[in-house]
């Protein structure tokens, strides 16, 4: 067989998009869609849902979205049911739904621990699980984990996000080491730090008008020397959504402008 283009074509293609509002969720969906995919999305109230879907037509994208909590199994084993009825069963995957709380682990309390791993690993698994029976069932489909550079290196107050991005990777290994024989993909995407709400915070101008020290930090440790952008993602995101990756399997493509090549400056 010859290489063509097209394999990179997600055309008559179902892509499930967790939590895919804005963000990086949002720029993912966009991509897809670009190549020709069907995008739906859920977030975990009908406000969030009414703005995607805005969202979505304002650059003329129809989306369908849901309201599900990912944490909640009975409520996406039926979103996974009503997508498959109204849209088509899901072919493409994507666990991008996420939080972080960023507290120094002797002042977290358990239950906020527990919160995050709920979020960024039990629920990959959750919605994995509830997408895997139809795929294995039409010998083919494709799961996109949204991990981090936490999924490979710590920092001061983030353990639980480490933990549970840093698990996620497992379990991306796992599915793919369980299920690749039914023609199924499971891999990664580890953004490097990207400018979206979620990172606002370690952005913010400081009282005097300088730039935030974690940010000053995050720049001098990237060899690109730049915050990621939502956009950055794209390519990346329609290569393992598509043909064109169908033997790359349990793998973390880090998009990280070149931070974990790096050791940092030299003083
Ligand atoms: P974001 O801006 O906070 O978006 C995450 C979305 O997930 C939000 O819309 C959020 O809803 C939704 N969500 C949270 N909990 C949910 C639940 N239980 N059910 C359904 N939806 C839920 O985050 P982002 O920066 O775009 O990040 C997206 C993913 O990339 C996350 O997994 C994050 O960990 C990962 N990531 C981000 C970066 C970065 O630098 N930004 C780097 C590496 C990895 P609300 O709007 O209601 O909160
Ligand atoms: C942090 C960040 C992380 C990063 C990202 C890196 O506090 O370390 O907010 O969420 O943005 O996950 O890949």
């Amino acid at each position: 067989m010859d290489f063509k283009m097209d394999m990179f074509r997600l055309d008559g293609k179902v892509a499930l998009v967790t939590g895919a509002v804005y963000g990086i969720g949002f720029e993912i969906a966009k991509s897809l869609a670009t190549a020709g995919a069907t995008i739906v999305f859920n977030n975990i109230d009908q406000a969030s849902v009414a703005q995607g879907i805005a969202n979505y037509q304002e650059i003329g994208i129809v989306a369908k979205g849901y309201v599900c909590d990912v944490t909640d199994e009975t409520a996406v084993q039926k979103m996974i049911q009503q997508i498959k009825t109204e849209v088509g069963s899901v072919d493409i995957l994507v666990n991008n739904a996420g939080i972080i709380k960023r507290t120094p682990m002797i002042e977290m309390d358990v239950a906020d621990f527990r919160q995050v791993i709920d979020v960024d690993l039990n629920a990959p698994f959750i919605m994995a699980k509830a997408v895997l029976p139809d795929m294995i069932e039409k010998g083919q489909g494709k799961i996109i984990n949204i991990c981090s550079m936490m999924s490979e290196l710590g920092r001061e107050t983030v353990s639980a996000y480490a933990a549970a991005k840093g698990g996620l990777k497992m379990l991306t290994k796992n599915i793919a080491s369980e299920y690749g024989q039914y023609n199924i993909q499971c891999n990664g995407i580890g953004p490097g730090y990207i400018a979206t709400p979620q990172t606002a915070p370690l952005r913010e101008k400081q009282e005097d008008g300088e730039r935030h020290p974690f940010d000053q930090f995050i720049v001098g440790r990237t060899p690109a020397a730049r915050w990621g952008e939502p956009i950055d993602l794209a390519g990346p995101a329609i290569f393992l959504a598509s043909e064109a990756s169908d033997f790359v399997n349990g793998h973390i493509l880090y998009v990280d402008g070149g931070i974990l090549a790096y050791i940092g400056k030299q003083p």
